[in-house]
């Protein structure tokens, strides 16, 4: 498999996991999101993926996929073992639900092109931007937290004591929320999660400065 990819990039940070989890080997393609413009934006990059943005996954027989949870799912379903979704429909409903209350609500307000349109064409300052990204991680994540702590799931990850889309998607953020100097104080298990994940090796490998382009 070959995976279109950015070390920084949060949406392939998580399929980075979720390969490493399965035990999937991939040839890493790195797309150079914040050099010169993008190299996401350049017309070659364009028949990859006409939106611009990675991660793009290309399979076995050469097809193509994007949109993180998209190439998560499909991974799950080609690739079951060992699985990322619990086995009931409720508890599948609950973990993708976590997983989206991320990936949908608080990663798309701070994208790279939505931070770089606020600077560019509305000419906020550096100061106003890490507020803006500020308040949007730390009210996404006192979410997730107050749904972590009343759902009252016992287990080292989100959902019991393997992994899944939830904790795919919570590491990146949590990484991010890190660069950008958040106040995690207010989200202990969150926190105490995302150490559990720390620990094992398929999210160290799939971390940003693990990554052959980090700088
Ligand atoms: N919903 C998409 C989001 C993909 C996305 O936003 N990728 C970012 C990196 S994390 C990107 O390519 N950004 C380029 C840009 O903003 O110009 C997914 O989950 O795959």
């Amino acid at each position: 498999m070959k995976l279109y990819t950015f070390h920084r990039s949060s949406a392939s940070f998580r399929v980075r996991i979720a390969l490493n989890l399965k035990g999937i080997s991939y040839e890493a393609l790195p797309v150079h999101l914040s050099k010169d413009g993008g190299d996401q934006n350049l017309a070659a990059f364009k028949k990859i993926n006409p939106q611009s943005l990675v991660p793009v996954l290309i399979d076995d027989a050469g097809h193509s996929m994007n949109q993180s949870l998209a190439i998560m799912e499909y991974l799950e379903e080609a690739y079951p073992e060992p699985p990322l979704l619990p086995e009931k429909a409720l508890d599948r409903a609950r973990v993708r639900s976590l997983a989206l209350a991320i990936a949908c609500e608080i990663h798309p307000l701070n994208n790279l092109r939505v931070l770089q349109y606020l600077t560019n064409e509305l000419s906020i300052t550096e100061d106003q931007k890490k507020a803006w990204y500020k308040h949007w991680v730390e009210q996404g994540l006192a979410y997730f937290e107050q749904r972590l702590a009343g759902d009252r799931i016992a287990g080292r990850f989100c959902h019991g004591d393997s992994p899944t889309f939830a904790d795919c998607c919570l590491v990146p953020q949590i990484f991010n929320a890190q660069r950008f100097e958040c106040n995690l104080s207010a989200v202990p298990s969150a926190m105490r999660i995302f150490e559990s994940c720390m620990e094992l090796e398929a999210f160290q490998a799939a971390s940003p400065a693990r990554q052959i382009d980090a700088v």
